[in-house]
């Protein structure tokens, strides 16, 4: 028996079953954590989706929510000005039982926690002014905004946007949300108090010190007593520091898809094959 963290698949089906032969993975005994950002861009978001879900439904596997899933769900709900060019949501959108995957998916949390190990998994990062278990009752503040009967409508006018950059505990309505949101689906660096800055998406530079620093790196966070597993930074590549681990190797820049086995502590990893590269990384 195994588990495995993978990566984000953004659609890389072919990538995926691939890298599940390499590991002889084996349905009936292994069990995945995916870290989200399962669709778009790649050729396969479909394939993705119904793989993930099936394996979901049978308590096989679990995923947290990426900003590209976020991304799936507002192109549902009709909010155009977040569908761009590079979009390959298509086959999702117009799929007969597309009602069916977007209700699953909007049911899928933000942050995992395993049962016994102190290891949490999220799709971008967790601030570090947060504790494990703030972090988590505060996923479930934007979870059950996913799963209540007006999700569409919150998603349309109030879920995204970059304005909530700053967290307090008095942080209130939408902007708290949105903040979370933010944090957990789209981080990469911020300031020790855990103010987000979305303008950097490129790796560290270590000769350069600036207040906006990785989430993980900052010497106050409240959170390292669990190993973080998290995903969406393509251009960090396979990170072990600081008890975090980091699984997007850019398998759709035609870099790798990543599995990290919890057991044995091992990194695995397949070459991607198809090379999409798309144009805009986000
Ligand atoms: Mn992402």
């Amino acid at each position: 028996m195994a588990s495995y963290v993978i990566g984000d698949l953004q659609g890389c089906y072919e990538e995926l079953q691939a890298l599940l032969k390499q590991l002889q993975y084996n349905e009936e005994t292994d069990f995945l954590w995916f870290a989200g950002d399962i669709v778009n861009r790649g050729p396969n978001s479909l394939a993705c989706l119904e793989f993930v879900k099936r394996l979901q439904e049978q308590n096989k596997a679990q995923m947290v929510l990426g900003n590209h899933d976020f991304h799936l769900l507002a192109a549902y709900s009709g909010l155009e000005t977040y569908v761009s060019k590079s979009d390959t949501l298509a086959e999702i959108l117009q799929a007969p039982h597309a009602l069916d995957l977007i209700d699953w998916l909007r049911h899928q949390p933000l942050m995992l926690k395993h049962d016994f190990l102190p290891i949490a998994m999220v799709h971008a990062g967790i601030p570090p002014q947060w504790t494990i278990s703030e972090a988590l009752s505060y996923a479930k503040e934007v979870e059950t905004v996913l799963q209540s009967d007006s999700w569409k409508d919150a998603i349309k006018h109030h879920l995204f946007g970059s304005d909530a950059k700053t967290w307090s505990d008095t942080l209130d309505g939408w902007e708290r949300i949105r903040y979370i949101v933010n944090a957990f689906a789209r981080m990469r660096y911020c300031n020790d108090k855990g103010k987000l800055d979305f303008k950097q998406k490129m790796s560290p530079n270590p000769n350069e010190q600036t207040k906006y620093q990785p989430w993980f790196s900052h010497s106050n966070r409240k959170n390292k007593d669990y190993e973080i597993f998290f995903g969406h930074w393509s251009t960090l590549g396979a990170l072990d520091a600081y008890n975090i681990h980091s699984t997007d190797t850019g398998c759709l820049w035609g870099g790798e898809l990543t599995a990290y086995c919890l057991e044995d502590n091992t990194r695995h990893t397949l070459k991607c094959k198809m090379n999409c590269k798309p144009k805009k990384r986000s």
